[in-house]
């Protein structure tokens, strides 16, 4: 049984998810809470050198379809047990820039795998470690293209393999989550993302308030 609490961020590309993080981070700190901010894929040594792998093809190829979603889950399977587990356990909070419904979106609804079989490799990559809210950043496909490539412009790094992909996949993506929303109330909260960040993180703070601090 854990006693942290698991807090995960989903949406398309430039939906604000590492933005938002990062306020709703400072309000829990606030409070004195000990928080491991994390990402995916990454987070561990493992899931960085993955990582480079499947948004750069740092292996020198590109990565199967098949192969990627195994990457996403190799590197989440390497997260859950080195980082997520051990801090829930020791009392932290876990902040997560996605996890594993961004494998349900884009491969399951993006790439066209079955979903059942996205969640059923979920599960055996993540074991117990399911979150106790997932926030759903939802913004429109154009919009948080805009926002990536504001991002980028000027930078040498354009963008990587799956921004890269047609706008249809993108969409496919945003469906997908906006579904998932749908089939699990009890633990996704979906937050309209096009909006400006304070607005946003106010709503993102108010539903973490009235889910784990009830009393104010
Ligand atoms: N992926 C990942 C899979 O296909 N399957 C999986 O299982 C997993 C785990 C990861 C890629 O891997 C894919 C999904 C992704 O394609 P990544 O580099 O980690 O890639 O990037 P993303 O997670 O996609 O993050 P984004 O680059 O889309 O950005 P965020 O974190 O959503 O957004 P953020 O906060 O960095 O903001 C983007 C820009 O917009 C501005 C920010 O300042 C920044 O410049 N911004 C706003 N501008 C206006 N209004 C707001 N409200 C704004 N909020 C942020």
């Amino acid at each position: 049984m854990t006693k942290g609490r698991l807090i995960t961020f989903e949406g398309p590309e430039g939906a604000g998810k590492s933005t938002q993080a990062a306020m709703l981070i400072a309000r829990l700190e606030a409070r004195g809470i000990e928080i491991i901010y994390t990402r995916e894929p990454g987070g561990t040594k493992l899931g960085e050198a993955i990582r480079g792998v499947l948004q750069y093809n740092a292996a020198g190829e590109a990565p199967c379809p098949e192969s990627e979603v195994l990457l996403f889950e190799a590197s989440r399977a390497q997260l859950v047990r080195q980082v997520i587990l051990p801090a829930l356990e020791r009392g932290a909070w876990v902040v997560c820039d996605r996890f594993f419904d961004s494998t349900t979106a884009y491969q399951g609804f993006g790439r066209g795998f079955p979903v059942e079989l996205m969640e059923t490799i979920n599960r055996f990559a993540v074991g117990e470690a399911v979150p106790d809210m997932t926030i759903l950043l939802d913004v429109n496909v154009s919009l948080g293209m805009q926002r990536c490539a504001k991002r980028q412009a000027g930078q040498a790094m354009k963008y990587d393999r799956i921004e890269s992909e047609a706008l249809e996949f993108h969409e496919r993506v945003r469906q997908g989550y906006l579904e998932l929303a749908r089939r699990y109330p009890e633990r996704f909260r979906q937050v309209d993302a096009m909006r400006h960040a304070e607005p946003i993180a106010d709503d993102v703070w108010r539903l973490v308030r009235d889910a784990f601090f009830p009393e104010g």
